[in-house]
């Protein structure tokens, strides 16, 4: 498994009184290595990707105000996405590295990777959201496509936030097969992903969005595994994304989720069993949210044992 590692992709944060702070690289890096993990693992580069590279979903208006306000080094992009000189190339190390992971997977070259900080699944094709810069996700989607002519993916998100900006820009694709298990929008930031949200048109019954109540602890997530599985077992994808998020767990201080590492060793454990029985084991984890310090090391850890135990 590729890990990617490096000071450029600790750059993405927003300083300490933000929730995305700047330190969450390193504290997953530290637990990293304290642990047994790094003797399984090969350690990659971060990659700085280009503004072609957001473009195979961005919009070029949207790439464009990205740069100049970045140089400005201050404003908004959003109420919750502060400006920070340099954000733009901080943020194309984050999409650079994930398509890294993809086209080394694609090149068999390895089977799963998993890039820390990535996951960033709020943006949409026009505009930042929520901590969001790039959609590293969804780019990676278009990549899969455009430069390795993968159709069929599987997106899989277990953030307590649901994926808004992956859910809606491919809400119409038949070929972007989706789950996300998340908190319930009543309470929580962006509001959507109702289970009634299920894909339109073409694609009606590709998605499935499973909404927990605040406070849900393992047993209401690990409920909706009989259901998951029989979604898996009727669609045949050629590679799999899962966005692990580690604010989830109990003790998160932005949401309202009670789950603990399990969901994250399980999640990445069977979807890595399924992806060896559909897709030679091809499979890309994203780190995604975590404003809990130890629970971002404990959320991630446990995903990448899961890839491995597989
Ligand atoms: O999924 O809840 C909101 C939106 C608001 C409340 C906060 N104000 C600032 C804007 C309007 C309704 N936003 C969420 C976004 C959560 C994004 C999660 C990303 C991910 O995990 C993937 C990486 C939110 N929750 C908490 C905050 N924003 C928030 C709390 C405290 C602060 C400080 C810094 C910034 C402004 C004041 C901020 C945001
Ligand atoms: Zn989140």
């Amino acid at each position: 498994m590729f890990i990617y590692a490096g000071k450029s992709l600790a750059r993405y944060g927003f300083g300490n009184d933000h929730p995305l702070g700047s330190d969450r690289f390193d504290t997953f890096w530290h637990a990293f290595q304290q642990s047994t993990l790094p003797e399984q693992c090969t350690i990659r580069t971060p990659v700085q990707g280009s503004a072609d590279d957001a473009r195979l979903f961005h919009t070029t208006e949207y790439v464009e105000r990205v740069r100049q306000l970045s140089s400005q080094g201050a404003g908004m992009l959003d109420a919750d996405t502060p400006v920070f000189p340099g954000i733009f190339e901080a943020a194309l190390v984050v999409v650079g590295s994930v398509l890294d992971g993809a086209a080394e997977i694609v090149a068999g070259n390895t089977t799963q990777a998993f890039v820390p900080i990535a996951g960033l699944h709020h943006a949409s094709r026009g505009s930042s959201a929520g901590f969001c810069v790039f959609n590293d996700c969804a780019i990676a989607i278009e990549a899969l496509r455009q430069r390795h002519g993968i159709k069929r993916i599987l997106y899989v998100d277990i953030d307590a936030h649901h994926g808004d900006g992956v859910y809606y820009a491919f809400e119409e694709d038949p070929d972007l097969f989706f789950i996300d298990l998340h908190e319930d929008g009543r309470h929580l930031f962006p509001g959507t992903g109702d289970s009634n949200e299920r894909g339109t048109g073409p694609a009606r019954g590709t998605k499935l969005n499973i909404p927990l109540p605040p406070g849900a602890q393992d047993r209401e997530f690990f409920q909706h595994w009989p259901a998951i599985s029989r979604f898996l077992d009727r669609i045949q994808p050629e590679f799999i994304i899962l966005q692990c998020g580690a604010d989830c767990l109990a003790g998160d201080p932005i949401t309202h989720l009670k789950l603990s590492d399990q969901v994250h060793y399980q999640t990445a454990r069977r979807l890595a069993e399924y992806a060896r029985i559909c897709c030679d084991g091809r499979l890309l984890a994203l780190g995604g949210g975590g404003y809990n310090r130890a629970n971002i090391a404990r959320g991630w850890l446990q995903t990448i044992r899961g890839l491995l135990d597989a």
